[in-house]
């Protein structure tokens, strides 16, 4: 019995560890490491990283060329605008 379940729990541990990886790969292949930084305190949290999956990126249409803006899929609400990089993953 105690096999069975430490063969389950590694399996929902591998379960969970390849659900993250897949998180990190989607992610990572959308934003850069410091666009992330939602609260802008210079380091990026796991909560930050999540929250990536509901955050968009768009050309800035009033501003300079190079910018982009940030807006939460959800409501459509603003987060931030970086500009001056080339940026990966953008919608135009
Ligand atoms: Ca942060």
């Amino acid at each position: 019995m105690g096999k069975i379940i430490c063969a389950l729990f590694l399996q929902i541990f591998l379960y969970l560890f390849l659900w993250f990886l897949l998180v990190l790969m989607i992610v990572f292949s959308y934003f850069d490491y410091n666009e992330i930084d939602w609260n802008n305190n210079g380091s990026v949290s796991l909560a930050e990283i999540f929250d990536a999956l509901d955050v968009v990126k768009i050309k800035t249409k009033t501003s300079e060329d190079n910018c982009l803006d940030y807006l939460w899929a959800k409501d459509g609400s603003f987060i931030k605008t970086i500009c001056g990089k080339a940026n990966k993953g953008e919608s135009k």
